[in-house]
């Protein structure tokens, strides 16, 4: 750690009013060149405790940057995480208001619903498949409080990993049929495919980032809660999007889930 208790609470505070005013700002290592990836967690958690404070529930945990195209993107090797509050949640087949969000880009994931807890060091694939309740292809709508949308690993975990909307549609469905490492899935936007990608694009397997975020909240004596929804991540690059765009996820098997931004 290389900031202050203050320090964090600052940067939290300034992180999420540029989320609740809807507003990009400067990103945070530019006047804090220091600071490190254990700042960025606390400053997340920070802004999680805020948002708690105001009544809002967490329902899910969030995998990002756990695509190879991503990593290699930004130059780095391990993904990163966040959370979801009840407020980020948006029904299938309904309407997003770009008039809440900066610069949102979409991005299609697979979402994983747990029906038992995961807990490190040492989880892996198969810890993860017997704690799935089921899979449902999902949305997330990430928008980086940052001007351009453009960071670093470090202020981009601080800001919650973009998070800030997600959807979940089609059919709820038990992994114990699907091999989700060869599952296909096409995003689609105003009619036309944008993206079409497969289940191992998210670091050779979905169920992998999940195990990755369980070892990762081992590390502070945390685990993933039976009940939570976990995102693995974008499947494919994320796609911009504007007022007036109907997407459409469909996922192999998994049918389908859409929104309009309007
Ligand atoms: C960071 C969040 C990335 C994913 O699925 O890879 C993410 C960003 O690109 O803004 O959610
Ligand atoms: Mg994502």
């Amino acid at each position: 750690m290389k900031l202050t208790a203050s320090q964090i609470a600052e940067l939290a505070e300034y992180l999420e009013s540029a989320h609740l005013e809807r507003r990009e700002v400067v990103k945070i290592t530019d006047r804090y060149p220091d600071m490190d990836i254990e700042d960025a967690y606390a400053i997340q958690n920070k802004i999680k405790d805020r948002k708690l404070a105001r009544g809002e529930k967490i329902v899910g945990l969030k995998c990002g940057l756990t695509s190879y195209a991503k990593m290699r993107q930004m130059g780095v090797e391990t993904p990163i995480y966040g959370f979801m509050t009840d407020s980020y949640v948006v029904q299938d087949a309904s309407e997003i208001k770009m008039s809440d969000l900066i610069h949102p880009k979409i991005e299609p994931e697979i979402a994983f619903f747990l029906k038992a807890p995961l807990r490190g060091p040492g989880c892996h694939i198969g810890n993860v498949l017997a704690a799935t309740d089921f899979v449902m292809p999902a949305i997330e709508v990430i928008d980086s409080r940052y001007r351009d949308f453009k960071f670093d690993l470090i202020s981009v975990i601080a800001d919650n990993t973009s998070a800030t909307r997600f959807i979940v549609g089609g059919k709820a469905t038990s992994v114990k049929d699907l091999d989700l490492a060869t599952l296909g899935v096409v995003m689609e936007k105003n009619g036309r495919v944008e993206m079409v990608g497969a289940g191992a694009a998210v670091v050779g397997h979905p169920a992998t980032a999940v195990a990755m975020l369980a070892n990762h909240l081992a590390a502070s004596g945390e685990e993933i809660p039976a009940g939570s929804i976990i995102l693995s991540g974008g499947i494919t690059e994320a796609i911009p999007v504007q007022a007036g765009d109907s997407i459409l996820l469909q996922v192999q098997s998994l049918g389908g889930v859409s929104a309009r931004f309007v």
